[in-house]
This record gives structure tokens, C-alpha cells and sequence, in this order.
């Protein structure tokens, strides 16, 4: 049975479609790095600005239900820079009727947050769960192609204002066998992830692909292992998957532990971005929220968090009281400790500094111009953010005084010397800002930048 199906709409190639894909990913990675811009006013002082600093983002699940709650949004619009909605992209949301969309809801929830700068997740294109009762009753091939062409649809139509998405959550067996979970869709054959990633590749190029689970946390479970090998399968024969979800739903039973930085870093090392999706924890400890977050900033490629829910009484635990605000949506100690960690252990006390701006090097023809500029500082490194013109294709050489380290960038991809001092940074599609954080190791001399080549 061919996978192209009745009202497929997967772009076909061909200059036309190059170009809507082109201008569609120009769109998304426009709204991206705005989300992702350091150096904003309140940097320090909220999730979001503080996680941007670190080139990171900090969301949160909402509910469309909510939106209209004031205390809600207050919340929602000061705190977070991503959403993801927490039910209203699911299968049974958005494909009620077999080859009927709905996409209201889902809409609601992604033009409140993109009209604000919010970068959006995705939840959640093929599952087991919240299936509409039209597919929990289908098998086999009419199955698989009523799946793929869900996967289609509704990565189509958010195509260019989704960043990531969660294609296939919760694959997995829990338990010791490292089994696939038995379900409807893993019966149509065991290459139906694999599927279900090309299908959205297809229909959303721009957007990251991430696969998404439970109790995926600790490093020497089976089914963290078993995720992990298929993972490494997907990337050596070619699947597109960009990212790991680990939805970090810790409670008594299912504890955080100190090797999940282990496992994030071990799924980072296999090529794969990973990202905390649905994190909440019971009782809310501060010092395990903080862990977590640190967990994440400690691996250069987990690229944010987001909690699941914004008040205890938004949680689908709400008894558990697992969030960072109250349910009056006053902060708890987690928060706190949240944005300590995000702000990298210290509540900076310097306030933000506002230097002066390094005169922009005098570009040879055909090059371009690179200003730096400095960002925040705290008492051991500082943030500098590179301004880019005439250019979008750039490479820019920026180098640090010894024993100045680079410690961590954002917004480009970036190359050393062998001395590692001399950072060659090249455009990865983020725009036309980079960022980096220099740990001063005693010397707060501002790092100089050495040229601007357009490429
Ligand atoms: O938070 C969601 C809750 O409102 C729904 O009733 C529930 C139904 O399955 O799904 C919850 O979200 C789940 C998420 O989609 C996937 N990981 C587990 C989450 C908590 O159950």
C-alpha cells in the first residue's frame, strides 16, 4: 500500500514548493530567534529571559481552556517564552472525525503565544492514547495510512509556526523488557515511528522532530536504554529525528535521579537535541527542580524546559501540587530556585551591565560588519551578544583574552583553534544575532572581534 493517501497535501517538489518551504522556514527561524534573543530587558528576573540568556528556553502546557483567566495569562505572557498545549494538538483534538480537522483550540493556544514571541511546541502527532474511537477501532494497513495521513495533515497546516515537534509519544514498554508498548499502531509494523518521522519531515522540514516518553529519566532503566538504542538506529541509517523529549513527570514512585544528566548528555552525544518536556514534581522540592534545570544547562545541546502547567491547580496532579507557582499563582521556593539555577547559581547582584558598544570592525569589500556589544554579568563570566550586518551567511572570528574560556554560545555554530581562544562562529540559519558567556577566570578584559566574512 502506497503511504501517499487520500488528502495528502505534503508539498511536492519542485521550485514552487522549495520556495514556500524556504520562506516558511525563514518565518519560523525569524520568530525562533526573537524567543531566543539574550539581553532582553528583564533577563534575570523571569524563566524565560533568564533561560534566553543561556540560549535555552523555559515554557510551559497550557490549556486553551485558561486562557481566559487573567491570572493565568499574567503569569503565562511574563514568565515563559514557549508553550506547548496540553491537549488540544492531539489526535482526538485535531482529527475528531476520520478525515475532518479541528484545529481551533490549537490555534487558540499558538496565536496567543506567537502574537507574544512565544516559540511553540508540538503535542502530539501519533500516540497510543487520546486516539478519536474512528482509529482505536482501526488495524493494519488502513491504520497505518490513517496515521500517516494525521501525521501530514496536522504537521502541515502548522508548518513554519510549530519549532518542535513531538511526532510519536510514548513508544515504549514501561518495566524491564525494553519492549515496544503493544498498541494499535506498533501492530501495523515496527517501522511505524520510523514512518510517522518521515511523514512530518515531509509535510514541516523546518521543524524539529522529537520523539517523547515517560520514565525515560534514569540512565540504567531498560526502556531509557531500549529508547536509546532506537534512536541510534534512526541516526545511522538515516530517520530524521532531531530531538529526544524527556517528559520528567517525577513523583515518589518515579524520583529524579542523579544520572539523568548522564542520560541527556548520553542521548545529546548520539546527534539528537534533548529538551525536558512535561516536567513537574511531586511536592515540588526546590533543590530537585534546580537539579533539573541544571542538568539541562550543563548539556550544550538540551535546548530548554518546560513544565507541565503553570499553577498547582492547572497540573493534571494537581494533589501532588508538583509546579512553581500556587494555586493562586503566587511563586514557591521551586521558582526561586528555578531562576537562581537558570541564572547560573546566583541571583546576579551586579546589575546588568549597559557598556559601551565596541566600534564595528571596518569590513573589507565583501564582507560584512560584526558589533559586539556586552550583556549581563555575574561574579565569575559574562554574556556578550555579536550584532551582524550585510550578511546573512556570516562567519565572524571572535577571540577572548587567556585564560578566558568560552563556556557556552548561542544563535550560531561555532569552531575553535587549537588554542582555544579564537572562535570561529558561522550563521546557522538563527539570524543575525550570537551570543556567547565567557568564564573570566580573573581577567574581564571584553573579547575582541577579528573579522566578518560574508559567505
Ligand atoms: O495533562 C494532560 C491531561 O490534561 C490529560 O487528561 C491527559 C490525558 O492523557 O494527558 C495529560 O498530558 C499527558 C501528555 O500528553 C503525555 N505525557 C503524560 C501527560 C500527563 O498524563
Amino acid at each position: 500500500m502506497t503511504e501517499r493517501c487520500q488528502g495528502d497535501t505534503r508539498p511536492r517538489t519542485g521550485p514552487r514548493a522549495r520556495t514556500a518551504i524556504v520562506l516558511a522556514a525563514a518565518a519560523l527561524l525569524a520568530a525562533t530567534s526573537a524567543a531566543f534573543l539574550p539581553g532582553t530587558a528583564s533577563a534575570g528576573t523571569t524563566l524565560g529571559a533568564s533561560a534566553a540568556e543561556k540560549g535555552r528556553y523555559f515554557g510551559t502546557a497550557v490549556a486553551a481552556s485558561r486562557l481566559s483567566d487573567g491570572n493565568y495569562t499574567t503569569i503565562l505572557n511574563r514568565e515563559f517564552n514557549s508553550v506547548t498545549p496540553e491537549n488540544e494538538m492531539k489526535i482526538d483534538a485535531t482529527e475528531p472525525q476520520q478525515g475532518r480537522f479541528s484545529y481551533g483550540a490549537a490555534e487558540q493556544i499558538v496565536n496567543h503565544a506567537r502574537s507574544r514571541g512565544m516559540s511553540v511546541r508540538g503535542h502530539t502527532l501519533a500516540w497510543h492514547s487520546q486516539q478519536p474511537s474512528w482509529m482505536e477501532s482501526m488495524s493494519g494497513s488502513a491504520l497505518r495510512s490513517a496515521m500517516l495521513n494525521h501525521v501530514t495533515q496536522v504537521a502541515t497546516h502548522f508548518r513554519g509556526q510549530v519549532v518542535a515537534w513531538d511526532v510519536v509519544n510514548e513508544a515504549f514498554e514501561d518495566g524491564t523488557s525494553g519492549a515496544r508498548r503493544n498498541s494499535n499502531l506498533q501492530r501495523t509494523g515496527n517501522d511505524w515511528i520510523e514512518a510517522a518521522f518521515r511523514a512530518a519531515r515531509a509535510a514541516d522540514p523546518g521543524a524539529k522532530l522529537c520523539y517523547n516518553d515517560y520514565n525515560t529519566d534514569n540512565w540504567t532503566h531498560a526502556k531509557t536504554q531500549a529508547v536509546y538504542n532506537m534512536v541510534r538506529d534512526f541516526k545511522s541509517r538515516g530517520v530524521p529525528i532531531d530531538c529526544v523529549g524527556f517528559q520528567s513527570h517525577f513523583n515518589n514512585d518515579s524520583p529524579y535521579v542523579s544520572n539523568y544528566r548522564t542520560t541527556l548528555s548520553s542521548f545529546a552525544a548520539l546527534g539528537v537535541d534533548v529538551q525536558v518536556t512535561e516536567l513537574d514534581i511531586q511536592g515540588a522540592p526546590a533543590a530537585t527542580y534546580r537539579s533539573v534545570v541544571e542538568d539541562c544547562l550543563a548539556v550544550a545541546r538540551c535546548n530548554g524546559v518546560t513544565v507541565w502547567g503553570i499553577r498547582d491547580s492547572d497540573s493534571w496532579r494537581a494533589s501532588q501540587t508538583p509546579l512553581l507557582f500556587n494555586s493562586s499563582g503566587q511563586k514557591k521556593a521551586a521558582y526561586d530556585a528555578v531562576l537562581a539555577a537558570l541564572n547560573n547559581g546566583t541571583t546576579p547582584t551586579d546589575p546588568p551591565t549597559t557598556p559601551p558598544t565596541t566600534p564595528p570592525t571596518t569590513p573589507p569589500s565583501g564582507s560584512c560588519t560584526a558589533t559586539l556589544q556586552d550583556s549581563t554579568r555575574w561574579g565569575d563570566r559574562f554574556n556578550s551578544q555579536v550584532t551582524v550586518s550585510g550578511a546573512s551567511n556570516w562567519t565572524v572570528v571572535v577571540a577572548v583574552t587567556p585564560p578566558q574560556k568560552v563556556s557556552n554560545t548561542w544563535n550560531g555554530s561555532p569552531t575553535w583553534d587549537s588554542s582555544g581562544n579564537v572562535m570561529t562562529m558561522r550563521s546557522n540559519g538563527s539570524g543575525n544575532v550570537f551570543g556567547f558567556t565567557t568564564m573570566a577566570n580573573g581577567t574581564w578584559t571584553r573579547p575582541v572581534v577579528r573579522s566578518c566574512t560574508a559567505s
